[in-house]
């Protein structure tokens, strides 16, 4: 099912062939400033490969996206591709120095960003040593918008192959320098087809909401490659995630597939009592970026009536892995791997676990990232033949179902026992008075690791000693004896990555 000509530019399935196929009048995005139907995307597609092109671009060039979720982030990134250009989306809540340090990893020749940005772009490029030649907005004078109105509407397609480098994503990582992964042209026909098709069952009439941005490689597949690859619709908000910027747009577009993170479906239960959105348009909703605790899934299902498709991806395999199934969804399970995807569980040897323990995840599969850029150590380190280190813990049921235990270097061994953040996590959080909660190792005074617990309270909660010794015994009467958190700090957030992930490294640091 995964096929390809020899010459294949994967501009053309995803975004030529919708008018040829009679869609061009079928809206493809619903954006602030207007709807824009598959015609119009096509068009557009075609004037920034013609303008870039005229820019003196040339195929295997780097561009840098710091481009917020607007159409601007669809002609450019399908526009690169089509020119044989290589996009770079990043993250665009990260800072200057970071964006330093990629902009001379890459070597970039071009860098486009939205105006919001314009103050970090600038400090960028005065540290960095390499300059790209053409730094544009994505509006206003001399922008890629008057790239685009200069431009011609036709751009026959760069000749390219399924292997060749198409686009990178750079992996944030909990330590280091981010890492640019590389994916090649065919990787994202397989995550549209192995998980959005076959396993989401995204369809033509579907309306995609994703609360995770386009920059994410989660957020690339909910709203970018899937529906367009199916002829769905995809709604996009360029504002920060939250009941106050998603609630309106649910109620304005009805999404029928939504797709979210741990941390957003638990703040927005928490709200339900006071503000609860139509949600009766949606037929599934998906949680990735970290595993979700169960606790937070059975309370989704009784507030909403639906089921929660929890998957494991990552950068590197560009969506998910491993995932849950409609009507068979197993609460705190990733679920089974998806198909045209392997995965093992492996000893600090390499050897295979074939029974009930943990070790670490590797996996396989056809949207593999070729190598991180410029980096042999961390490729050599990670990538092993067709195998990939996901860096988790994982541990498998007769089943075949995958449980996440933590990132590899959230295990703590206390007594001697590995023992997993997660699990104290997701028990502190069925606690009626807590919102969130992050657990890392501490040392105790005899310098041995114990758990030591950051917990963020529902409103109106207060934290004293009452409660510290109410959530201590509340772990220790539900989870193994040495599992419950020896310390527990009362914080009014916890330090996340701009994708929701909890920066456990930071409490550790703290710790
Ligand atoms: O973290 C995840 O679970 C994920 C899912 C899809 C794509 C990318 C990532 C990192």
């Amino acid at each position: 099912r995964l096929s390809y000509a020899e010459n294949f530019n994967v501009a053309v399935p995803f975004i030529d062939r919708h008018p040829r196929e009679g869609r061009g009048e079928k809206i493809a995005i619903h954006a602030r400033a207007g709807d824009v139907t598959y015609a119009e995307l096509a068009a557009n597609v075609n004037r920034a490969a013609s303008g870039f092109t005229a820019l003196g671009l040339r195929p295997g060039d780097r561009l840098l996206m710091i481009i917020k979720d607007c159409p601007a982030f669809f002609y450019t990134f399908w526009g690169a591709i089509k020119a044989g250009v290589i996009p770079v989306p990043l993250n665009t809540l990260l800072r200057s120095d970071t964006y330093a340090f990629v902009i001379e990893n890459s070597a970039a020749t071009a860098f486009f960003y939205s105006p919001e940005f314009s103050a970090e772009v600038e400090r960028a490029l005065e540290l960095s040593a390499h300059k790209p030649s053409h730094v544009l907005p994505t509006e206003g004078a001399n922008s890629l918008d008057a790239v685009l109105a200069q431009a011609s509407d036709t751009f026959e397609a760069v000749p390219s192959t399924p292997d060749s480098d198409c686009f990178w994503l750079y992996s944030s990582g909990s330590t280091g320098r981010p890492k640019g992964a590389v994916h090649r042209q065919r990787d994202m026909v397989a995550t549209s087809v192995l998980y959005g098709v076959e396993v989401l069952g995204i369809r033509e009439d579907d309306i995609c909401y994703s609360e995770a941005k386009l920059f994410f490689a989660y957020g690339i597949g909910n709203a970018l490659t899937f529906p367009l690859w199916v002829g769905a619709t995809s709604v996009l908000n360029e504002s920060k995630p939250g009941p106050d910027t998603s609630f309106p747009l649910i109620a304005r577009h009805r999404p029928t597939l939504y797709y979210g993170v741990p941390t957003l479906y638990a703040a927005y239960l928490a709200l339900f009592d006071k503000q609860k959105p139509d949600l009766s348009s949606i037929r599934a909703c998906v949680s990735a970026g970290e595993a979700l605790p169960p606790d937070i899934y059975q309370r989704w299902k009784a507030a909403t009536g639906l089921d929660i498709l929890d998957g494991i991806g990552s950068t590197e395999a560009l969506h998910i892995f491993i995932s849950n199934r409609h009507g068979a969804a197993r609460p705190g399970s990733s679920g089974l791997p998806v198909p045209g995807y392997g995965a093992r569980i492996v000893d600090d040897a390499g050897d295979d676990i074939l029974g009930a323990g943990e070790g670490r995840l590797f996996i396989s599969g056809p949207s593999l990232a070729r190598c991180y850029w410029n980096n042999p150590e961390k490729t050599a380190a990670t990538m092993v033949g067709d195998w990939f280190d996901t860096g988790d813990t994982y541990r498998r049921d007769d089943e075949g179902f995958y449980y996440y235990c933590g990132r590899t270097d959230d295990m703590m061994k206390v007594g001697g026992i590995w023992c997993s953040a997660f699990d104290i996590e997701s028990k502190l959080i069925e606690h009626p008075a807590v919102l969130e909660a992050a657990v890392v190792g501490k040392a105790d005074a005899e310098s041995l690791i114990k758990p030591a617990a950051y917990v963020v309270l529902q409103a109106g909660r207060e934290g004293d000693a009452a409660l510290t010794a109410e959530l201590m015994q509340f772990c220790k009467s539900r989870l193994a004896p040495y599992q419950y958190p020896r310390w527990i700090r009362f914080v009014p957030e916890l330090p996340k990555t701009a994708t929701g992930k909890i920066q456990r490294f930071r409490l550790r640091a703290e710790a």
